[in-house]
């Protein structure tokens, strides 16, 4: 046992209280420490990759001060907490953020300056963290950023994979996997907490407790240890820090004395070895899900771990555990932490001793869902007998869940024996299988969507039912936003000193309804000269990223032409490749003259397809053939380059973000819950050209549908037209077959390759609708072209634009969360020197 100080701590507590100072020698002093205590370098020996490093750590050691500070203060003041759950965390980079949020960029680049250093270069140092495949995992980072930003007591939980997202390279135009060391060297951003572990046990079997019904004991000798890593999450400008704690898994027999005694040494660690491959990975997976067995061990061993430390911190509090609700709101992102349901009424029935009843009242009070997709193929279900194995206790505690919700509605429904069926947490398939977006909504308080047409569309579908028995209230819209500190302040500078000039200081960064001013600004031709320009610098730092990461040069005056983001048919990236097929066409009809006069174009794609998942792959396969073809015709010259651009990540959407013209946001409609790049482009002066999907619609009516290039057909007609596919061939438009025959005419290569794209379309019902669409893109299109002619329209479109964005910053998803879901206040950390 640790002993405890036996004098007053009051002096330690001033100086923990009183902030390291600010100045340029203390820093410099702090960087010169951690680089030869920390890494055992001398300043004769020091390179980028170390300077990074020493000035990481010495920002690290304020992070931690102010962590320390805020959970002290939001446990003294008995401050409920948030706990947002996801198996997925898309952080990227922290050491700019970092240095933003704590206003000290200033210092840092003098320091590292006055070695010789450029700031800029040692921020390339920095390796993403990968969590996350797309934007549920980038939703979640930027929803932990506004929580600490507003002063929310709230902590994300997720697991610590040693491999994150794989590195995609492109070779002979194919995606190839390699996989995401990320914690090779030393992580500046993260703390181990070996005194933060929970054993999680697996499989074994149940012995009923003869004085109650519905407990049990739960025995196993399988059992592994989850040990916490915290990953402070800086807040912009306030002292509050916020805390991403991620589980790492390792077995808790550490060692088997025996089998070390009798010399198998290897044998002696095995069950780590084996424990370490639970949280080894990410599935690279999205919006699709694969149904693994280690996969559903992840999610228990992530909500097992995050439940026991949820319950050890309410103890502390010494409160009735009826109280939990009052101090721990726990939102699931998506179902991937459903589990957590089962595993608290586990918690409280076997080893609190609660009734069933009470147990449940605590645990619906406590959670709250989150909906991300419609897509079927993206529903979690699992199959009964593989849960009753490994988690047999779960699975009975579903099963009576399950039994008193059924119980429930057959008397507010007497006699509806179809409703039960289709409402049931199991499915009656062969085998049976668990549905855990019905898990997931019976054990919650709220269900949100994450746009208003999706929110619509849930009530309208998977949760059409339990609207009808839980009421219209549990049922809420809470359209996703994103933070305005890495998507615009720290991503754009230029633009964001503009909008400071505007704004008078930089308050904006936390309060985006200030950019409104700048529609003060649209009569300004200076100010609109400055504005494009930033805009132009932009286009010019990703054409040298362009240059850099494939070889291809690129004019940085030609129109940037962006869709970037997962590879999935529904998002239809297809559509653009043969959109941009029929334009080189088109172009290779033209006179040179003619072809003088068209505005040039560069299409941008980049983004990852799920190493499963064959159409994806053969899609980039088929842009990069395009570009093959269609870079290298002299003729064609500047007026069309095509690029796929290797690795998308965070770190490469900070760059490909600000430099856009148009964006591409072109899902069917009804398809893409919401997105989230789409606000992040427009919030850098950038243009959609998209469908009437998502959180497009929403951007459209904020900032105006002048502003935005809406085409195709709507959600609600989409099942007609698919019924429609089922029974009749498509008929491609001109365009469409034009893009057809020359891909079969072998133009790019083998056209073999490309067959079953066409035949998707032609053969396989058009299930997303390229041809229906196809006409209203193309003319889409045109009206993109003829709108960038006129350059001073859309210098006006693009500040509109950035001036009416407010509503999509995170801020204000999470202050409504906090204010309808989770019923929690900013408690910003007062009474300290920092
Ligand atoms: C994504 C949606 O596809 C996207 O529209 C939305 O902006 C984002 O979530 C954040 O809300 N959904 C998923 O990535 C998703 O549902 N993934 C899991 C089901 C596997």
């Amino acid at each position: 046992q640790p002993k405890t100080p036996s004098k007053d701590d009051s002096e330690f507590r001033d100086y923990s209280h009183s902030e390291i100072s600010r100045d340029v020698a203390t820093i410099k002093n702090s960087v010169v420490m951690h680089l030869t205590a920390t890494f055992l370098r001398t300043p004769a020996s020091i390179d980028s990759a170390h300077a990074y490093l020493a000035s990481a750590f010495s920002v690290r050691d304020r992070l931690l001060q102010r962590w320390n500070l805020t959970n002290e203060y939001h446990d003294k003041i008995g401050a409920k907490r948030v706990y947002y759950m996801s198996l997925e965390f898309l952080i990227g980079r922290t050491f700019d953020n970092a240095l933003l949020a704590l206003g000290l960029r200033q210092e840092y680049s003098k320091v590292l300056g006055d070695v010789g250093f450029c700031l800029e270069d040692i921020i390339d140092e920095e390796r993403d963290a990968a969590l996350g495949n797309g934007g549920l995992g980038r939703l979640a980072a930027c929803y932990v950023d506004s929580m600490a930003c507003s002063n929310y007591p709230g902590w994300g939980y997720g697991l610590r994979y040693k491999y994150g997202m794989f590195q995609q390279q492109i070779l002979n135009g194919y995606q190839v996997e390699a996989p995401d060391c990320w914690l090779d060297s030393p992580n500046p951003w993260e703390f181990p907490r070996p005194d933060v572990t929970y054993p999680v046990k697996f499989y074994g079997h149940l012995v009923r407790d003869p004085h109650s019904e519905h407990r049990f004991k739960w025995e196993s000798n399988v059992v592994y240890d989850a040990m916490a890593f915290d990953v402070p999450v800086p807040g912009y400008g306030t002292t509050n820090v916020g805390n991403i704690r991620l589980w790492s898994c390792k077995t808790n027999t550490l060692f088997d004395l025996n089998k070390f005694n009798s010399g198998d040494y290897q044998g002696a660690t095995g069950g780590q070895v084996a424990a370490q491959i639970l949280t080894d990975v990410l599935y690279p997976n999205d919006n699709t899900n694969d149904g693994k067995e280690l996969r559903l061990r992840q999610e228990y061993l992530f909500c097992s771990a995050t439940m026991q430390d949820i319950l050890a911190r309410f103890r502390k509090t010494n409160r009735p555990l009826s109280e939990l609700p009052d101090l721990a709101a726990i939102q699931l992102n998506d179902t991937h932490p459903t589990l957590g349901v089962p595993e608290l009424m586990r918690i409280l029935i076997d080893d609190e001793g609660l009734s069933w009843d009470e147990a449940w009242d605590i645990t619906t009070r406590t959670f709250a869902f989150t909906n991300h997709t419609i897509l079927p193929e993206a529903m979690e279900k699992w199959p009964v007998p593989m849960l009753d194995k490994i988690l047999p206790r779960h699975m009975g505690i579903i099963y009576d869940i399950n039994l008193f919700f059924l119980q429930k509605v057959e008397k507010q429904f007497p006699g509806d024996r179809e409703l039960l069926n289709k409402i049931s947490i199991i499915e009656e398939s062969n085998p049976q299988q668990v549905r855990m977006a019905f898990l997931a909504c019976v054990g919650s308080h709220k269900v949100n969507g994450v746009a208003a047409i999706h929110s619509d569309i849930i009530k309208q579908t998977i949760f059409k039912d339990f609207v009808r028995i839980q009421g219209e209230d549990k049922f809420i819209n809470k359209t996703n936003g994103v933070s305005p500190r890495r998507w615009m302040n720290e991503c754009n500078p230029d633009m964001s000193d503009l909008i400071t000039e505007v704004v008078g200081d930089r308050s904006w960064v936390n309060d985006l309804t200030k950019v409104k001013q700048l529609e003060g600004k649209l009569e300004d031709v200076n100010f609109r000269e400055r504005w494009w320009a930033a805009k132009q610098k932009n286009k010019e730092r990703l054409a040298e990223y362009i240059l850099t990461t494939t070889g291809i040069k690129v004019s940085a005056h030609a129109l940037f032409d962006i869709q970037v983001k997962r590879i999935h048919e529904y998002k239809r990236q297809l559509m653009n490749i043969f959109s941009v097929i029929y334009r080189y066409h088109l172009l290779k009809q033209m006179s040179p003259e003619q072809r003088e006069q068209e505005v040039p174009r560069v299409v941008i794609f980049a983004g990852k397809a799920a190493s499963g998942y064959w159409v994806a792959k053969q899609v980039i396969k088929l842009i990069n053939s395009v570009a093959e073809v269609v870079n290298s015709d002299e003729e064609i010259g500047d007026v069309l380059k095509v690029v796929f651009i290797p690795d998308y990540s965070v770190t490469a959407a900070e760059v490909i973000i600000p430099a856009s013209d148009i964006s591409q946001h072109i899902s069917t409609a009804g398809t893409e819950a919401s997105g989230t790049s789409n606000m992040k482009f427009v919030l850098n002066g950038g243009i959609i050209l998209g469908t009437v999907d998502g959180a497009n619609i929403e951007i459209g009516e904020e900032i105006g549908e002048e502003q935005i290039f809406f085409f195709g057909c709507l959600a609600h007609e989409v099942e007609d037209f698919r019924h429609y596919l089922r029974f009749n061939q498509p008929k491609p438009d001109s365009a469409l077959q034009t893009a057809f025959d020359m891909i079969q005419r072998n133009t790019f290569g083998d056209a073999q390759l490309f067959q079953p794209l066409i035949d998707a379309i032609m053969r396989g019902g058009d299930v997303y609708l390229l041809s229906v669409d196809f006409p209203s893109y193309i003319e889409a299109h045109k009206a993109v072209e003829e709108a960038y002619r006129n350059h001073d329209e859309w210098v006006t479109k693009s500040i509109l634009s950035v001036a009416r964005m407010a509503k999509f910053s995170s801020d204000r998803s999470i202050q409504e969360y906090a204010e309808e879901v989770w019923n929690i206040e900013p408690q910003p950390v007062l009474n300290c020197g920092l």
